[in-house]
């Protein structure tokens, strides 16, 4: 929680920091909203909004919401599944929206690279009760969409994508979103782009897309007809105009991000115990966020380096810690799910995310490198036992 972090906040390093366009940039949306007074219900900005997202993504249908956990729990609606298939390794955010969807969540273990739903573990637990996999492109590192599209296809289950960090995200020469039934994307503050709060709803054809529109505004066709419950899903002009003025400058804040990795990259790929989980100079990823895997080889344990950083004002994070199946809220949801994520298991002890956004200082930056150097050249506890100087 930004509120949290007190009066320290403005000397400390944090995990995000939202880019933002020039404020005079977004005046010209502003006098719009003041001068037509329509703020809400798919106004002119949001009709606008989704064409320009289309556009810049490669994508055909989108439909603007106001946050990717609405967005996910209306995608899960129109499927209206029983059991959803999911990872156990991501925000919160994924499997809340299964079971606000009415949904029951089913735990598959990942895959030790990309750390995202590993398609072989999804299909040990299908059911005649699932009716949806929802995959998460963990970091912006793509799921194995061909592996999980065959299960889903073998099974005639559909496959559907929690892209929160996947805003521009390419595969095979073509926007990550083209993949699966549906694709859902995050327009937080945190994110590569954002509208402050806000996301969207890739649908791969009209018909799908329509209906989509239709749940998100409480399920209306018109003035006369409701056929389905829908909820109010929708983003307002205001969060449109600030989108809009946003998407301006997304490209820039891409490319700034990919300076920052190659820095880490430079900083800090040759430090034995530590695996750089995303791709440097790979201009297909987006580098929403710097995770690293501290392996059992390094002096100190994830948490004691992220208590190290800590102390240094360094606010790194550790996405996804604890594992969704072990949150309280999902502790009785575990029937049906795998008994043990031994891949997840070690991700969510291991995983440490840098403070990664376009205009972080190269100095703070410095400062997070050099904090990690030096914790890699303490002696690890078998070194100190053995007596190695
Ligand atoms: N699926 C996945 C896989 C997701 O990761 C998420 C969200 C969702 C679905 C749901 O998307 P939305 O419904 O939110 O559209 C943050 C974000 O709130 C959340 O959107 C994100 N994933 C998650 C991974 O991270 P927290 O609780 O860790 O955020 P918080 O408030 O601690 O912010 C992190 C840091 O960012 C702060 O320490 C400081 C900085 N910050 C943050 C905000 C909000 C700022 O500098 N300014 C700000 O306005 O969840």
């Amino acid at each position: 929680m930004v509120g949290d972090n007190g009066p320290k906040f403005a000397q400390q390093i944090f995990v995000a920091r939202p880019s933002l366009a020039p404020l005079d940039e977004i005046e010209e949306h502003l006098k719009q909203i003041w001068d037509r007074r329509v703020l809400t219900n798919r106004g002119p900005l949001l009709v606008e909004f989704e064409k320009e997202i289309g556009e810049f993504l490669g994508v055909d249908h989108v439909s603007v919401v106001a946050n990717a956990t609405v967005g996910l729990m209306v995608a899960l609606m129109h499927i209206g599944a029983e059991e959803v298939i999911t990872t156990p390794f991501s925000f919160v955010a994924t499997a809340n929206s299964i079971r606000l969807a009415g949904a029951k969540p089913v735990f598959a273990d990942i895959d030790p690279v990309n750390l995202t739903l590993d398609p072989a573990e999804v299909e040990k637990l299908i059911t005649p009760r699932t009716g949806a996999i929802l995959a998460v492109h963990c970091y912006g590192l793509p799921c194995d969409t061909a592996g999980l599209e065959a299960v889903g296809a073998r099974h005639n289950i559909p496959v559907i994508y929690d892209a929160a960090h996947a805003f521009g995200v390419r595969q095979n020469g073509q926007s990550l979103l083209r993949a699966g039934k549906m694709s859902v994307l995050s327009f937080h503050a945190t994110k590569v782009f954002h509208s402050a709060e806000g996301g969207a709803i890739i649908s791969q054809d009209l018909e799908t897309k329509l209906e989509i529109d239709r749940l998100c505004n409480h399920g209306i066709t018109d003035e006369t007809t409701v056929e389905s419950v829908g909820l109010n899903a929708k983003m307002s002009e205001l969060h449109a105009a600030l989108g809009l003025t946003q998407l301006r400058h997304v490209r820039d804040e891409i490319a700034a991000r990919g300076q920052v990795a190659d820095r880490y990259a430079a900083g800090l790929g040759q430090v034995a115990g530590l695996r750089l989980l995303c791709p440097t100079g790979n201009p297909d990823h987006n580098n929403y966020s710097y995770p690293i895997y501290v392996e059992p080889d390094f002096p100190v344990s994830r948490d004691a380096l992220c208590g190290l950083l800590k102390e240094k004002g360094i606010i790194a994070r550790r996405y996804f810690y604890p594992l969704i199946p072990h949150l309280g809220a999902f502790r009785n949801d575990l029937e049906g799910s795998a008994k043990h994520f031994p891949v997840a298991e070690k991700a969510a002890e291991r995983v440490l995310c840098l403070p990664m956004y376009g205009d972080l200082d190269p100095a703070d930056q410095m400062r997070v490198i050099n904090t990690i150097v030096e914790a890699g050249r303490q002696l690890s506890p078998l070194q100190l036992a053995v007596g190695v100087a």
